[in-house]
Parts: structure tokens; sequence; C-alpha cells
């Protein structure tokens, strides 16, 4: 299939980068990716982004699109479409459980930035609350959606792997409710496209970012990237 050049205008940790970089990878669609320093943004990014937020899919240098369930929605119907249902019910739901990784992350933002331990406690339970409602909808089989790799776990893959990460900082088992969830996330860190969808230095990079919060996970993380 002939496809435009792409170029995603990207950042080495977004969770919302990997997304489109696993659909990429996934379809086999050839890109090139450029990351940017989101805090210190260079001009030419600001003028294209509407919301001053990566991922950007530069398309034959001339389109900008952004919203990266709007970018992995695009690149799987440009290719073979199997990464959404087609029945439209169906699809609807994959879309909706696509939102539900999204609202995941910010509950990992409420994880890293808490401040002390009652603010940490209340975050870990809402991320709970999410696994559990996880674990009553994972269908049969190694993917949310059953045998087949789909959007919802594009959007998840980068969900679950800052706690490859934060695990091991915080000696929390995040998990240990959630049997099934667990399992799914053990599968997704073997696929190919995920775990190409960051850089070997991705753990180290987190750290770094981590231990610039002012938080219970950020005083840990500086521990680590002190001793390293
Ligand atoms: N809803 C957006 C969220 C993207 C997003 O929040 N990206 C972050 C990095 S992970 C960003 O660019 N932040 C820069 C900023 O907010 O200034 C999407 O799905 O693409």
């Amino acid at each position: 299939m002939k496809h435009p050049e792409y170029q995603l205008i990207s950042h080495h940790l977004c969770p919302y980068v990997q997304r489109a970089v696993i659909v990429l990878q996934e379809q086999e669609i050839p890109f090139k990716r450029r990351n940017i320093d989101l805090a210190n943004k260079p001009e030419w990014f600001l003028k294209l982004s509407p919301l001053g937020k990566v991922p950007l899919l530069l398309v034959d240098d001339d389109t900008v699109l952004f919203e990266s369930a709007v970018i992995a929605e695009y690149l799987n119907e440009v290719s073979n479409g199997k990464m959404l249902a087609k029945d439209a019910l169906l699809k609807a739901r994959q879309r909706a459980w696509v939102e539900f990784a999204s609202s995941s992350i910010v509950n990992i933002g409420q994880i890293y930035n808490a401040p002390d331990d009652e603010t940490f406690n209340a975050a870990y339970e809402s991320l709970g609350d999410k696994w559990k409602t996880l674990e009553a909808n994972l269908a049969t089989g190694k993917w949310f959606g059953g045998n087949d790799f789909s959007l919802v776990d594009a959007a998840f893959a980068p969900v679950f792997r800052y706690f490859d990460v934060i695990e091991p900082l915080t000696g929390i088992d995040f998990f240990k409710d959630v049997r099934k969830v667990r399992r799914w996330r053990a599968n997704l860190a073997t696929r190919p496209s995920v775990r190409n969808a960051v850089a070997n230095d991705y753990e180290q990079r987190l750290i770094g970012f981590l231990a610039n919060r002012d938080s219970t996970v950020g005083n840990l993380a500086r521990a680590v990237a002190v001793a390293a």
C-alpha cells in the first residue's frame, strides 16, 4: 500500500505518542519520528499544534493531524482497518474504552504528583477502581477484546508501561486484585509494536521525569537517580 509521507511529532515519554507509534508499527506504515522538548517547545511546533501538545501527525508535510485517538483511527482507516470493529456498536464501544485509557492517564498523573500519603492513597483507590472496571470487561483471550489486537490495546499498553517504573520505585503491586488485567498487561509487554514504541532509555528518562516532581513518587525517583 502506498502511503503519504508521515512525520510524527513526539516526545520520548508521552503515552499518547506511543499509541500512534504502536498503530504505525502494527500497520507497517513507514514514518519518521521527531521528538521535541515539551519544556521548551520550538516555535515551529507551536505554529503547527492547535493545543501545543504532542502527538502531531504531519501528512506529506502540509496537513497536520492532532489528538492521538483521531490519529490512531486515521492510520487504521488508511491501512487495513483491522484494529477497529466494522460493526458500528462494537466500534463505538472500542472508542469508549480508548477514552477510558485516557482517563486512566489522568489518575497516573495524580499518583506521581501526590504530595502526601493521603493524596497518594486517594489516587491509588481511583486507579484501582478503574482496574476493577477493566477486569469486569476484559474478554477471554490475549487482548482486550479477545483474539484481535485493537486500538484499545494500543491505548492501554502505554498506560501499563508506567508501572514498569512506578512499581519498583514504590514497592507497591498496583495489579494485585485484578488477575485478568495483570495477564493482559503482561501480554501487551511482549508485543513488538509495544516494545518498540519507546527507546531503550525510556525507564531512565521516566525516572528523571519523576525525579523532578515535588511528590512522594518524586522523592523515591530522586533517591534512585542519585544512586545511579
Ligand atoms: N488528548 C491529547 C493529549 C496529548 C497530551 O496531553 N500530550 C502531552 C504530552 S504526553 C503534551 O503534549 N503536553 C504538553 C502541554 O500540555 O503543554 C491526545 O490524546 O493527543
